[in-house]
């Protein structure tokens, strides 16, 4: 066991948001995370309606899908995921995370997902609470804390949060569900994902705080997050 807890060996793995990167370097971005061994991309799909924001569509997912290796992580942020998880053609291995407060068939959705070969991760907003898993972990692979509210990059982490990743870590222990990841999402910045890690998180979005900084390569901003989530 490794300081946070975790067996030796599983490090945390990133997820940079692909919202966040120019979308004129995409491709560029997309190869250099090839390189730098990142393990997921996660890509943000916003209705305009569960959050105040549009954006990446059906056919950008598709195009990204067949441009690399790197699996996605698909985070929907939209009413009713059970009308749309048919248009997206998700891939086997791809994590794909919906929202409990978007629809009142959470566990039809997660069957869905698993007949087409994805795995279904639960996303839950900052004041949502951990019972709404209460009969969900035999149907989800991971549960994704949401520690900003949704539908924007840019923002400020809900402090409280970090105690609902340690709450989450010890309620997956205590029922032998350990194997579930948990993914943590907004402002995880080098500082901030040092505090998730230890509270037990594993897979981190990087976004504008993570990192897509501004004067610095790729390259440095992954290095340097790594050290943060061993
Ligand atoms: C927000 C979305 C996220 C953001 C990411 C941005 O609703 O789900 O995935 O893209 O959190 O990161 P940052 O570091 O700008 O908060
Ligand atoms: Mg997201």
């Amino acid at each position: 066991m490794n300081a946070n807890g975790k067996p030796k060996g599983q490090r945390g793995k990133i997820s940079p948001s692909i919202m966040c990167s120019p979308l004129f370097d995409l491709e560029k971005n997309v190869r250099e995370f090839e390189r730098l061994g990142i393990e997921y991309l996660h890509m943000d799909v916003m209705d305009g309606r569960f959050v105040p924001n549009y954006m990446l569509g059906t056919d950008f997912i598709r195009q990204l899908r067949a441009l690399t290796r790197i699996p996605l992580d698909v985070h929907l942020m939209v009413e009713r995921p059970e009308d749309v998880v048919d248009w997206f053609g998700f891939a086997p291995g791809e994590y794909v995370s919906f929202h409990y407060e978007s629809t009142v068939h959470a566990q039809r959705v997660c069957g869905k997902l698993k007949d087409m070969g994805a795995k279904p991760m639960l996303a839950l907003n900052p004041a949502t609470p951990l019972a709404a898993l209460d009969y969900l972990l035999p149907d989800v692979s991971a549960v994704l804390l949401m520690t900003v509210n949704p539908g924007f990059a840019g923002q400020k982490l809900v402090p409280q949060t970090l105690k609902k990743i340690s709450d989450l870590r010890l309620m997956l222990d205590e029922r032998g569900c350990s194997q579930i990841e948990i993914e943590v999402d907004g402002n995880v910045s080098p500082e901030n994902a040092v505090k998730m890690r230890s509270a037990g998180a594993d897979i981190f979005v990087a976004g504008t705080s993570g990192v897509f900084l501004k004067g610095k390569s790729l390259e440095q901003s992954v290095a340097e997050f790594r050290e943060c989530i061993k």
